[in-house]
């Protein structure tokens, strides 16, 4: 009898656990990354953090994760306001970094390491500076592509990240008009200040420019969104992620198809433009919306998943550039990632290919 009831509840937890083919890709390369964890020697499973998907978190830890953020946005920034004007907050910092160096970490082959390294930083400052004892939540675009509006992310409620804009007459230039393009409405984020940039808006009317060339004055407007169906239902669906993943046989086709941002897009540029607006679809400025972390630990997760399809060929592997313009060369293992105020220490690429080696020791549920 006792057997039974417990085979009953084991029944109902495999039930009731979100899974799909993403989550299944997961799992083909678990003991690969198990066996990695193995070698590492920094890193041990009962260390391990476990990132999960924001739907699978309680309303109890999705209160946990917009507290830690709530108080990085308030908390005071680090940098030299001679330099940086507009940072006010230790959440400046971080939006800072990411404008400082947007030319050298996108389309060059230390995209996955940098932001990999920068979310890590940002997870380690909600822990270390704000209290937080949890994890950074990811984004599955694909479990909520049909209706991200509708989705505990993106809901409006005060358990998610904010909600939509609100809807204004307004043009976008990456992605097709959704039912925002205003001020967000409700939710723990509505009275944020967005105080860097803009550098590259993507929707018009655009933002008030800011009074520094360089973007890094002090620009305070409110968060803006414009989140649709229009990418998610056709780019990022569980099937747009399997086929990334299964049909890259190197990390170049990888990162690059990941990347794409015209016609089709990849699920990099479709999640930062499902979301869109101020500052989530400037290319420079889109970690200035919190939701920007979520979707990079899904690119995360998904890097994670295509190396471990094949751990011993996809490890240590980067291609690519050190300048999205061209010039700088090509980008080698040991070229160093700095990420200056919010991280103590420099990286070399090789360190950073590893979510158990190196500064990092985590894992995705
Ligand atoms: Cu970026």
């Amino acid at each position: 009898m006792k057997i039974a009831m417990l085979c009953f509840n084991l029944l109902l937890l495999v039930a009731t656990a979100y899974g799909d083919a993403v989550s299944n890709l997961w799992d083909k390369g678990k003991a690969s990354l198990d066996a990695q964890l193995l070698k590492s020697t920094t890193c041990t499973k009962d260390k391990l953090l476990v990132r999960r998907e924001w739907g699978d978190l309680s309303a109890a830890d999705r209160k946990a994760y917009i507290k830690a953020v709530l108080c990085v946005t308030t908390s005071p920034s680090k940098l030299d306001p001679a330099k940086y004007p507009g940072a006010k907050t230790r959440y400046d910092d971080f939006v800072a970094v990411h404008i400082n160096q947007t030319m050298s970490i996108h389309g060059t082959g230390n995209f996955l390491s940098w932001h990999r390294y920068y979310t890590w930083a940002y997870e380690q400052v909600l822990r270390n500076e704000c209290g937080y004892n949890g994890t950074q939540p990811y984004w599955d675009w694909g479990r909520w592509a049909a209706n991200p509006e509708t989705s505990p992310i993106f809901d409006g409620s005060d358990t998610s990240m904010s909600g939509n804009g609100e809807k204004i007459t307004h043009q976008s230039f990456m992605a097709p008009v959704g039912n925002g393009g205003g001020c967000i409405q409700s939710g723990p984020f509505k009275n944020m200040t967005v105080n860097l940039g803009p550098i590259s808006p993507a929707i018009s009317p655009a933002p008030p420019a800011n009074p520094r060339r360089d973007g890094f004055g002090y620009n305070p407007r409110c968060l803006r969104r414009d989140i649709s169906n229009a990418l998610s239902s056709r780019y990022t669906r569980t099937e747009d992620i399997v086929s990334l993943i299964n049909n890259s046989n190197n990390v170049a086709s990888f990162q690059d198809t990941m990347q794409l941002a015209g016609n089709p897009i990849g699920v990099h540029a479709g999640g930062h433009f499902t979301i869109a607006g101020d500052p989530a679809g400037d290319f420079y400025v889109s970690p200035g919306d919190p939701a920007f972390y979520l979707h990079h630990a899904m690119i995360d997760r998904t890097w994670t998943i295509w190396q471990a399809q094949d751990l011993q060929n996809r490890l240590q592997v980067i291609s690519g550039g050190r300048s999205m313009m061209g010039g700088g060369g090509t980008a080698a293992l040991t070229d160093e990632v700095n990420l200056y105020s919010v991280a103590v220490k420099k990286w070399k690429v090789s360190e950073l290919v590893s979510i158990t080696d190196g500064p990092f020791c985590y894992t995705y549920a």
